[in-house]
């Protein structure tokens, strides 16, 4: 019997697609002590690394699962334990803006990272259509993510700016692409993917499959690179902060991390508690007042949404 590993690129829930180290793809069946997790959910999703066995009719099945790092997962409102994951071992979220048209909202960049860092996931920034602005219009607004530690990427499908350094990032990595509609995410995935017509491809990954249809997100391997993927799933824009305790909204907020602890109250909102070092370091201009006021608009959010479920 040989063990082969791989990754899960698509699945149907009873036949899944897995790609090999070498690159070569097979479908697999999951092994029945493997199906079901404690919450009779199936365990098994797109991105998940396996080991996978020959079974007696010379097919194959998936044998072993190995442990997840970082989950992209959708919550419901007012049910947190109806968590469903969309992909495992993602390691990065793609949170694409626009330079212009439409103009860039810092409390919706705001929001796309908060939602990262409530999953436990790095992000990265993405300023596409910079070939409208002048070059040093953004410079403000990169300050911002770049003080908070997220790498800001400058991209123009028009001239190819920062195309290749945005495609080294995704090197090795499995990256999931989001953000607001009209900002150029299909753009930049065709010229990631040239070649790959991601509804086509979808309409006959069902088609084939029969009376199965794909579920979830799936995982598309990057043409060229050291085993970087991209997640193709409708639902990331829709994960939302459910679940996340507005209390422990300041820790989704990188640059916050090192004042918390020199906040006077444990507890501290950073609104308008006295000796609260968040609200030093603002009045002081180290920390980003835009930055501060995405904090407190999210955190009402977060409460509004606490007091109704
Ligand atoms: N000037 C300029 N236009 C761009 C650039 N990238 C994309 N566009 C245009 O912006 C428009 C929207 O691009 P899409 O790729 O469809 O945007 P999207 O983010 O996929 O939008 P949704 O699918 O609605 O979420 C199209 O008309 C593109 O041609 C760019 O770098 N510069
Ligand atoms: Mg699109
Ligand atoms: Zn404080």
């Amino acid at each position: 019997m040989s063990d082969r590993d791989g990754i899960v690129l698509h699945g149907t829930g009873g036949v899944w697609r897995v790609r090999l180290a070498d690159g070569e793809e097979c479908d697999a069946t999951l092994a029945g002590r493997l199906k079901q997790d404690d919450r009779g959910g199936v365990k098994l999703a797109v991105g998940d690394r396996v080991a996978l066995a020959e079974d007696d009719r010379g097919g194959w099945r998936i044998a072993e699962i190995a442990a997840r790092t970082a989950v992209l997962s959708r919550r419901e409102p007012g049910r947190r334990a109806g968590e469903r994951v969309l992909a495992a071992n993602v390691d990065q979220v793609i949170v694409v803006f626009a330079a212009a048209q439409p103009e860039p909202h810092v409390r919706m960049i705001d929001r796309f990272l908060v939602i990262a860092e409530g999953n436990d996931l790095r992000a990265r920034l993405v300023l596409n259509k910079v070939d409208l602005v002048d070059p040093s219009a953004l410079d403000t607004l990169a300050a911002d993510y770049l003080a908070a530690g997220y790498p800001v990427h400058r991209t123009s499908i028009k001239n190819g700016v920062g195309l290749a350094a945005l495609r080294a990032a995704l090197n090795g990595r499995v990256s999931a692409f989001t953000g607001p509609s009209g900002v150029g995410k299909s753009s930049l995935l065709n010229v990631l993917l040239p070649g790959i017509d991601l509804r086509t491809q979808e309409i006959s990954a069902s088609v084939n499959k029969g009376r199965h249809t794909t579920v979830g997100a799936r995982l598309i391997a990057l043409p060229d690179s050291d085993g970087g993927y991209l997640v193709d799933t409708p639902g990331l824009r829709e994960v939302g902060m459910w679940g996340l305790p507005s209390r422990e909204l300041d820790h989704c907020f990188p640059e916050f991390a090192s004042l918390l602890h020199d906040c006077r109250f444990a507890d501290c909102a950073h609104e308008h508690e006295p000796d609260c070092a968040i609200l030093a370091a603002v009045a002081a201009g180290t920390l980003s007042r835009a930055r501060h006021e995405s904090y407190l608009k999210l955190r009402e959010e977060l409460q509004v949404a606490e007091r109704r479920y």
